[in-house]
């Protein structure tokens, strides 16, 4: 019998392993630290591994990480050489992150904050709305994330580019590769981070980059939108941004330290909208289910699907 364990210190994974357990009765499945006979161990299951542990079982075939990103396993410097990685890539994942980006927009769009505050002071103040069309929005990172959100985005009408290392083609989506990043930006009214974590996007989100986005569109100044990884983004630049006007606004799922400090003046800002890396969870029974079914087809002879490149760090 093949032999399952998870490893996440930072989480307890006993839903997980029930949920694995059903969805692969034939597995063997353990938590680490209480993994039994390393040898017996061929596929582990991990988000941030404190280093030697995953190395520690010597006939891994196959390493599988609980989220789309995988920053949280690569971070593990031991890694076993040449066992393969492979991330999660799921519908359910997916959809609730287009559900994320478009809730976003649509709440910048539509102005929302504005009316709350009106709302919480029983104001009648109504302000001029404006037609997705004369809108544009800006994907960084065109991945399985991004292109969905990029084609739900342009089926409701808003103007659609999206920026990644390789061109795409996306109908209805402009695209651009990794060389037109400034005319990707000029022509952004609202920019959304869907990248990964690696050490070309660390701190990408910054002044420099703000300053070159479009000031033409119907809400006067930028709005930005980060659900990728807060290592991405520079949070003493957003609030200096968002004070001097190079930013209208700010969504902001993911932050350089998570969860985000109490003391952090991004909480009370009326102009950031916060969510505590919320916006596409990890169903344990979704992805376990996904899990099982790669080792199945795995175990048949198929290739492995979803492999992370450990030398593009995605
Ligand atoms: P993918 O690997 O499918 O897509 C990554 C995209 O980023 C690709 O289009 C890639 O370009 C582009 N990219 C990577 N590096 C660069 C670079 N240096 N310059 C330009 N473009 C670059 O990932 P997913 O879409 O599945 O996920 C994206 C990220 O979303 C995850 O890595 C994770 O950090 C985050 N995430 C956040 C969640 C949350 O709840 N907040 C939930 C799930 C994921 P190319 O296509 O050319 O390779
Ligand atoms: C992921 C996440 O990477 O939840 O899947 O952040």
């Amino acid at each position: 019998m093949s032999a399952l364990v998870f490893v996440t210190p930072t989480w307890d994974a006993t839903s997980w392993a029930e949920a694995m357990r059903k969805a692969a009765p034939g597995l063997d499945v353990s938590i680490w630290p209480d993994s039994g006979k390393a040898e017996d161990v061929t596929y582990a299951c991990a988000w941030l591994p404190p280093p030697d542990v995953v190395k520690s079982f010597p006939n891994l075939k196959v390493i599988f990480s609980l989220g789309a990103g995988v920053d949280a396993i690569l971070s593990d410097p031991t890694l076993p050489v040449g066992v393969p990685i492979v991330r999660v890539n799921d519908p359910d994942l997916t959809n609730r992150m287009s559900e994320y980006v478009v809730l976003h927009v649509l709440m910048h769009h539509r102005q929302q904050r504005r009316l709350d505050d009106a709302q919480a002071k029983g104001e009648w103040n109504s302000f001029p709305q404006h037609a997705a069309k004369d809108l544009s929005v800006g994907i960084m990172g065109l991945g399985v994330l991004g292109q969905d959100a990029a084609r739900k985005l342009a089926m409701l009408g808003f103007n659609v580019r999206g920026w990644s290392r390789t061109k795409k083609d996306i109908p209805g989506v402009e695209s651009f590769d990794a060389a037109g990043l400034d005319a990707f930006l000029s022509g952004t009214d609202i920019l959304v981070s869907l990248l990964p974590a690696t050490v070309d996007t660390d701190g990408i989100l910054n002044t420099a980059l703000f300053k070159k986005l479009s000031r033409r569109g119907p809400l006067g100044a930028p709005v930005i939108i980060n659900a990728g990884r807060g290592r991405q983004q520079n949070e003493d630049d957003i609030l200096a941004c968002l004070e001097d006007s190079t930013l209208l606004a700010a969504t902001l799922d993911v932050f350089h330290k998570e969860p985000l400090s109490t003391s952090s003046a991004l909480w009370k800002h009326p102009r950031v909208t916060i969510t505590p890396h919320a916006a596409a969870d990890s169903e344990p029974a979704t992805i376990c289910s996904y899990v099982a079914e790669q080792i199945r087809k795995f175990e048949a002879g198929a290739p492995l699907e979803n492999l992370v490149d450990t030398k593009r760090g995605y």
